[in-house]
């Protein structure tokens, strides 16, 4: 025979027993980031550079968010300079179509940069989403979680309580639609503007400018900054997203620094 003699029971017990370990080993993270897309990605790559013990929620069974398509179905992804530079960091071949306007294959650059956040160590809970946050105080201090399926069934059938994960930051990664955040403004603890209206000259900047933490122990980045703040929306252009994903990861570092002072 080709392969090791291996039982259904074998299987089984590996996976189980795996999953568990990792579940169990991020019941506490230093840093949750929720959202697998390109900011989200990004800044949970340099964050576990460093060292940073960083947990990646993502609702779908996949990663990338926004990353895979350029715009309007079509699979090319434009960065402007210099976020190109990142790209040369991950490896991802590009062109310059225009001066200081870069062309990239979505597949090829989203997969690598999945790739570069797992090489790093980020550990990655997918299918699970985030309905709600953990407050300690006045601080954000980690988030409620269920499977996403549970979400998708009919709730009659849905008394699926979920469970909770502890971090000492988290970071809104989830795009448009500012879900963390979300959580705090049902509560009357936080409110957001909405996004504005397309500018793509002014949106990158400000994005990676307003990139930070928005309450006490939660950060936003990405197009949840856009969300929170009324930015212009960013039509498809990444290069602010992954910039702004290694601000996020910044100001994480500085609130842990801050945190074990
Ligand atoms: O939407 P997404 O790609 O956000 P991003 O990283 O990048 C935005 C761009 O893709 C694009 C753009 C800029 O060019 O306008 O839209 O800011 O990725 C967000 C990820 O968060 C996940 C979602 O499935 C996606 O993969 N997500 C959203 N809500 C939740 C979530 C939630 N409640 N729990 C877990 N994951």
């Amino acid at each position: 025979m080709l392969f090791d003699r291996v039982e259904e029971k074998h299987v089984t017990r590996a996976i189980v027993e795996e999953f568990s370990r990792m579940l169990a080993e991020h019941a506490e993270s230093d840093v949750i980031i929720v959202g697998g897309g390109p900011a989200g990605l990004s800044a949970g790559k340099e964050l576990a550079q460093r060292g940073v013990k960083v947990l990646i929620v993502e609702r779908n069974n996949y990663l990338g968010g926004g990353f895979w398509i350029g715009g309007y179905l079509m699979n090319k992804i434009t960065v402007r300079a210099p976020a190109h530079r990142v790209l040369d960091e991950l490896g991802i071949p590009y062109t310059e179509h225009s001066p200081g306007l870069f062309v990239t294959d979505g597949p090829h650059a989203c997969s690598k940069l999945i790739a570069s956040a797992c090489d790093a160590g980020v550990r990655i809970l997918n299918m699970t989403k985030v309905e709600d946050v953990v407050i300690r105080g006045e601080r954000v201090a980690g988030v409620v979680i269920n499977w996403t399926p549970v979400s998708a069934m009919p709730r009659e059938i849905t008394c699926v309580d979920p469970v909770s994960l502890q971090a000492k930051v988290v970071i809104d990664a989830t795009g448009h639609d500012a879900e963390v955040v979300s959580a705090l403004v049902r509560r009357g603890l936080m409110e957001v503007r909405g996004y504005s209206a397309m500018w793509v000259e002014r949106s990158e900047d400000a994005v990676v400018e307003h990139t930070g933490e928005a309450y006490p122990g939660l950060i936003v980045a990405g197009m949840a900054v856009s969300t929170v703040y009324g930015l212009p929306r960013m039509g498809p252009t990444f290069g602010a997203m992954l910039l702004s994903g290694k601000r996020a990861a910044e100001a994480a570092l500085r609130l842990l620094e801050g945190r074990e002072e």
